[in-house]
């Protein structure tokens, strides 16, 4: 007896030693430092959100994957950590889809994660669960895709996809794991050396000092520069270096929607408010991870006024340079290497031309003057203004507070209004002006930075993830969600003259957002004065309780398309 039980040990200890996929896909994140995971659980990836979460991975579970998405795209634009998004196979994977694109067209780095089905089955196409082939689909979307197949091959898997999303320019990368792969067993010691720690997963791409000269010397040469700061300058987290940048160069910067508080607002050298006049005047511009895209009107045409411009461009993307107009400077490297060889270089640098700084400095403070008793009025219902004027000075008073914006007027006029003072604090729409990121960015702001958050929402955009408050409940997070409601997309006032159903445009009339809070546990709060709004705001940011206020604007407050109805196409037929 005794020498059978000695007999036996040895293999019941190698049964101990066993790992399998779910187990190695858990160790391959937590090895590389990702400890949260936004998703929606199902088959094939329940277990496996269990166990993450058994294992001391953050996992939040979502009520729809593109909100997790979006969550796990804005963690990685805060941390510079690819953010995690987990999702089933087909419609689940479908519905991260979006985020993905968004992450990659945002340059934000993200992993989404989907289960799939057999491979054999699909391939065939017999008709599986949920069947279909993800990683084709996935692959034009994004900037990386892979499969593992293999749970020996997990671990390099996981490190392909961490490259992939956050060095060079960032972006999305798909990694799709098929059912199968989560049970495969291996020895636990194998399993283990297979995993990889990513070493310097961005690795700094040093700017060539003739570019760095180059640039400098177009910048000293201006006679109206401008710098304009970008999200990518924000994601970089460089921010003592583009201050000291900026402000020994003594030029004018104008902030991109997200670059906004990387030098505050306020800032003498803020152009912000002067906008139309820098761009059109300017004849030396520096673009600080900022692209020519359609946000910058393609660096040409009526914007950019009669003047000849020169165009500088820091960027760690070669294939930027050139891409809407000639880039006479071009300095390729990682934003924090460039603007640091930049100070370096810039030796003794003259001061900005007094006569523009006097043009910039004279035009913003007369629009400031001219927007000051707009914003301190207590109308009821409320305007744009009113309600804004409020927002404003509660961003002043907690500037460490996040700011997440959407809509149409309540995006183009909040970004307009609301100051803000520090880094990466607002989180909007980006490069496409895609609705939907509200309460997923205001989820993943909350969790990745402790910090309070303020959602200002255009009440169309807050449909697009308004289930969302019941995970903001749950997780009890410190969200105060502000809900523009002017009773539609644009304005509540369209009618439709030919049948009894409304306008494509308006919602139900005096709809009331704060009773979706409370059926959850949250605070609702009804507002319609300013003061009223002020109030509950202060409450919620003070008690950090999850709330939601429904704030009455005026149906006839706002325009079409907010800033940018010149890009809708106009019918050059009869209006019927
Ligand atoms: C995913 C997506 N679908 C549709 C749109 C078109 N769109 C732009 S703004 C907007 C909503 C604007 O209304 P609201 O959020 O209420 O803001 P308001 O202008 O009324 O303040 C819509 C539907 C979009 N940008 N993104
Ligand atoms: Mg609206």
């Amino acid at each position: 007896m005794a020498d059978a039980a000695v007999a036996k040990k040895p293999e019941a200890a190698a049964e101990q030693e066993l790992t399998d996929g779910f187990n190695l896909v858990i160790d391959a994140l937590k090895l590389n430092g990702l400890n949260t995971i936004y998703g929606v659980p199902g088959i094939p990836i329940t277990d496996f959100g269990r166990m993450a979460q058994a294992a001391g991975i953050r996992v939040i579970s979502f009520r729809h994957e593109q909100n997790a998405g979006n969550a796990a795209a804005i963690a990685g634009f805060l941390t510079k950590k690819p953010g995690v998004c987990l999702t089933v196979s087909a419609p689940g994977f479908l519905n991260g889809l979006t985020a993905l694109a968004h992450a990659t067209t945002n340059c934000f780095p993200m992993i989404l994660i989907s289960g799939s089905s057999e491979r054999e089955i699909v391939d065939l196409q017999q008709g599986d669960y949920e069947e279909m082939d993800q990683l084709a689909i996935a692959k034009p979307l994004c900037k990386a895709a892979f499969r593992v197949l293999h749970a020996a091959d997990i671990g390099i898997g996981v490190a392909r996809a961490i490259r992939a999303a956050v060095s060079g320019r960032p972006g999305g990368v798909y990694l799709d794991l098929p059912a199968k792969l989560f049970g495969q067993v291996m020895s636990a010691e194998a399993g283990k050396k297979s995993l990889v720690k990513v070493i310097d997963p961005a690795p700094a791409q040093l700017p060539a000092p003739d570019a760095v000269k180059r640039a400098l010397d177009v910048l000293k040469s201006a006679k109206r520069p401008l710098i304009i700061l970008g999200k990518g300058a924000a994601y970089a987290q460089a921010d003592d270096a583009i201050r000291s940048f900026v402000e020994k160069s003594g030029v004018p910067f104008l902030p991109m929607s997200m670059g906004k508080g990387l030098l505050p607002d306020t800032h003498p050298q803020c152009a912000g408010a002067a906008r139309s006049t820098v761009l059109a005047q300017s004849d030396v511009v520096m673009l600080i991870g900022a692209r020519l895209n359609w946000l910058l009107s393609h660096g040409k045409g009526k914007t950019w006024g009669t003047e000849p411009k020169k165009f500088i461009q820091i960027d760690i993307e070669p294939k930027e340079m050139d891409s809407n107009v000639e880039i006479v400077a071009p300095v390729v490297g990682d934003i924090g290497s460039c603007v640091n060889a930049m100070l370096a270089a810039m030796g003794s640098w003259p001061a900005a031309p007094a006569d523009w700084m006097k043009t910039v400095t004279m035009k913003r403070d007369e629009n400031v003057t001219k927007m000051a008793p707009r914003l301190m009025n207590n109308n009821s219902p409320m305007d744009y203004h009113g309600a804004l004027g409020v927002l404003r000075t509660i961003i002043k008073e907690r500037p460490d507070a996040i700011l997440v914006n959407e809509g149409a007027n309540t995006l183009d006029l909040a970004r307009g209004i609301i100051d803000m003072y520090q880094p990466r604090k607002r989180l909007d729409v980006g490069t496409w002006g895609v609705m939907g990121i509200g309460m997923g960015y205001a989820i993943a702001a909350a969790i990745e930075t402790g910090k309070p958050v303020l959602a200002v929402e255009g009440d169309s955009a807050f449909g697009f993830s308004g289930m969302e408050v019941e995970t903001i409940c749950r997780y009890k997070l410190p969200v105060c969600v502000v809900i523009f409601n002017n009773d539609g997309i644009y304005r509540g006032t369209d009618v439709n003259s030919v049948s009894s159903d409304p306008a494509t445009t308006v919602f139900v009339k005096g709809s009331r957002y704060d009773k979706m809070m409370e059926a959850f546990g949250g605070i609702g709060v009804n507002a319609t004065t300013p003061d009223e709004l002020k109030r509950a705001v202060n409450e919620a940011m003070d008690s950090g309780k999850p709330t939601l206020i429904n704030a009455v604007l005026d149906p006839a407050a706002g325009s079409e398309s907010g800033r940018i109805g010149n890009l809708n196409p106009q019918s050059v037929l009869k209006k019927k």
